[in-house]
């Protein structure tokens, strides 16, 4: 049984979030998420999220991909939640690029590629814009 832990703050959820918890399913057996909180998110982005948390993580949660959901309140508990959800596999997508190398030691790093063309900044822009996406990102 082969467990792939991620992490994210999956707001506004997009085909880019689809398509990587797709693919770190692919992975193992059983897939479990980190919703980062309203705070942490504020913490990494100067930003709070445009969806609370709690509707955050029904959506994650409800994709067939996903397995189990925990709250990610800090950065800094990364070792430990790998630990305590004993991850063989910890998943990120390429924009944490070596950052997360130093867990290593307890599981295997894995960065997969962001999905090209859509995030939730674009389409919190684009809907300020009035206008609508290019259809260039794809369910891969
Ligand atoms: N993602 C992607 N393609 C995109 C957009 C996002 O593959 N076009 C991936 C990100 O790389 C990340 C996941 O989808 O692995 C969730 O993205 P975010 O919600 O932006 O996550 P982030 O706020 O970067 O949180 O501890 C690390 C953080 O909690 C990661």
């Amino acid at each position: 049984m082969t467990t792939v832990v991620t992490f994210g703050t999956y707001d506004l959820f997009h085909v880019g979030h689809l398509n990587i918890l797709r693919r770190a399913k692919d992975l193992g057996d059983r897939l479990v998420v980190g919703v980062s909180s309203d705070e942490l998110n504020f913490r990494k982005k100067q930003l709070r999220p445009t969806y609370p948390l709690d509707h955050r993580i029904a959506i994650v949660e409800s994709i067939r991909y996903v397995d189990e959901v925990f709250v990610e309140d800090a950065l800094e508990l990364k070792r430990q939640y790998l630990i305590e959800r004993r991850a063989d596999i910890l998943v990120m997508g390429d924009d944490w690029e070596g950052r997360f190398d130093e867990f290593s030691d307890i599981c295997r790093v894995v960065y997969l590629p962001r999905t090209v063309g859509i995030s939730s900044t674009d389409v919190k822009v684009r809907i300020r814009g009035n206008g609508h996406l290019s259809p260039s990102a794809q369910v891969a």
